[in-house]
């Protein structure tokens, strides 16, 4: 027998983590399974590709350190666009050091990160302490952590017993580890999000190791649950075109798991 597809507002109930209920719930409403990777590099292009693109998207994923320009205002701008398009904001910070120094990265600094995301990652390369560290800042500021258990770059070394041990770490840290980056599923918890970055209209690679799957392989074939997507939508000529074919390409590709 296959595992029970869930649709989002049947997944979201059986959540207890309100980041996760909230996503699921979001991507219901929305239907949605589209993050937008807004990598741009000004404050005044992510706010208005952003504003663009909020309506179709479940998820605005920033590299708020690629900003030349940041400001305070920048953020508390992109919480505005969050909440009047109805998205989360998941910063890419891909925290990799001991906890007490994410503590700080997180929970302070320029960016004061745990002020204004609802989601984050780490790689699980330091061991539970990464987790720990975060979560004393994040938990009671209702912010989730995704663990990074695969990448999608080639020659990635975040595959097969380091794959395993991260879904681990995810497990015994349900509370605040939601899910996962990774370019499968990973465990059939209907509680846990996979998110996979590295997805196009066609497969292919960029000339720096980015390879890319399509839209239907990552969500119908290898089940994963939210498909991200940066040059794809923001390079297009036409950003909004294509963050509605990216929606409806990443909506159809979830029917076609549930109705398979
Ligand atoms: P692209 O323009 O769609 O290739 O952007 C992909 C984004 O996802 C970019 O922000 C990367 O930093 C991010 N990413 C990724 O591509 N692969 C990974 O394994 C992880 C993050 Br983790």
């Amino acid at each position: 027998l296959k595992p029970k597809v869930y649709d989002y507002e049947e997944r979201a109930k059986l959540c207890t983590n309100s980041v996760t209920r909230r996503l699921l719930e979001i991507m219901g409403e929305k239907r949605s399974n589209l993050a937008l990777s807004a990598d741009v590099t000004t404050s005044q292009e992510l706010l208005q590709l952003v504003d663009k693109v909020g309506p179709h998207v479940c998820i605005v994923k920033t590299h708020i350190d690629i900003l030349e320009d940041f400001t305070q205002e920048t953020v508390t701008k992109l919480s505005q666009l969050a909440a009047r398009h109805n998205f989360l904001i998941f910063e890419d910070r891909k925290f990799a050091d001991i906890g007490n120094t994410v503590l700080h990265q997180f929970g302070g600094g320029m960016y004061n990160i745990s002020s204004w995301a609802h989601i984050i990652n780490a790689h699980g390369v330091p061991g539970p302490g990464v987790v720990h560290g975060l979560r004393e800042v994040g938990a009671s500021k209702g912010c989730g952590c995704l663990l990074i258990a695969e990448m999608s770059s080639a020659g990635n070394l975040a595959t097969g017993d380091y794959t395993t041990a991260t879904v681990s770490m995810a497990e015994a840290n349900k509370d605040f580890v939601i899910g996962f980056i990774s370019v499968n599923n990973l465990t059939s918890d209907p509680t846990f999000i996979h998110m996979t970055p590295g997805v196009q209209l066609t497969a292919g690679q960029d000339s720096l190791g980015q390879q890319y799957l399509t839209p239907s392989e990552v969500i119908t074939n290898r089940g994963s649950d939210i498909i991200i997507v940066g040059r794809g939508i923001y390079e297009a000529k036409d950003p909004v075109e294509a963050a509605k074919q990216f929606q409806l390409a990443g909506y159809d590709a979830f029917v076609a798991r549930l109705t398979e």
